[in-house]
């Protein structure tokens, strides 16, 4: 397997689950620029889409979308630990919040970093969007140690992601929403995180 990457982007996700999971992987950065990979590589040759994370399974099979790529690993290896069986209600509470981050919180961001959008829009965009969002997640994380039952699953590897985004790329801090913050210092310590910064973005946290 390959892992298409940039650094801190949503690729690091994929990075955390596939440590957690001990994963056998390699990985490639890709310039989201120029669409070159580190090798030289054209990556709109790779996907069309010309974003991460997109995993080279093998010759044949390239999967993109940071919560598919997240389902297919744990559900591949039978990592139920992370996202449990077929049937079993929590693994649609967990895809309830992967879903959630992907759609409403990871798009959120995206808008945020766009260079084309005046700050005033942004500026409105969080407060009457954004914000709401990580209110109820903050709620959420108030009575709860992880996104669902007493486990690190996939939703968490992909809402840490996002939560590191929030200072180092949009300048939020993460202090008003008191359990977002206690949830990220606590994360941030677990072995894969800590592995995958030190691969991606070693002065990062
Ligand atoms: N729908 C995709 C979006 C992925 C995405 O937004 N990737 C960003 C980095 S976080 C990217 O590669 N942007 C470059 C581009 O869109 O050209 C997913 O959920 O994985």
């Amino acid at each position: 397997m390959k892992l298409y990457y940039s650094k801190g982007a949503a690729s690091l996700a994929v990075r955390i689950m596939i440590h957690e999971m001990n994963l056998a992987c390699t990985f490639e950065s890709v310039d989201l620029k120029t669409k070159i990979t580190e090798t030289g590589g054209d990556f709109l040759n790779i996907t069309p889409k010309g974003y991460v994370p997109a995993l080279k399974v093998d010759d044949k099979i390239i999967l993109t979308e940071t919560a598919i790529i997240l389902q297919y690993l744990a559900d591949q290896h039978h990592a139920t630990a992370f996202l449990s069986e077929l049937g079993n209600v929590n693994r649609y509470r967990v895809l309830e919040w992967t879903n959630f981050i992907s759609t409403e919180l990871h798009k959120s961001c995206a808008v945020l970093l766009n260079p084309n959008i005046p700050e005033v829009t942004k500026d409105i965009l969080f407060n009457t969007g954004l914000k709401m969002k990580l209110n109820m997640v903050n709620d959420h994380l108030s009575k709860n140690q992880y996104l669902v039952q007493d486990q690190f699953t996939i939703a968490d590897g992909y809402l840490f992601t996002v939560l590191f985004w929030l200072p180092h790329f949009l300048k939020i801090e993460l202090s008003p929403w008191h359990h977002l913050d206690g949830y990220f210092l606590k994360h941030k310590n677990r072995a894969s995180i800590q592995t995958a910064f030190q691969e991606e973005i070693a002065e990062a946290i």
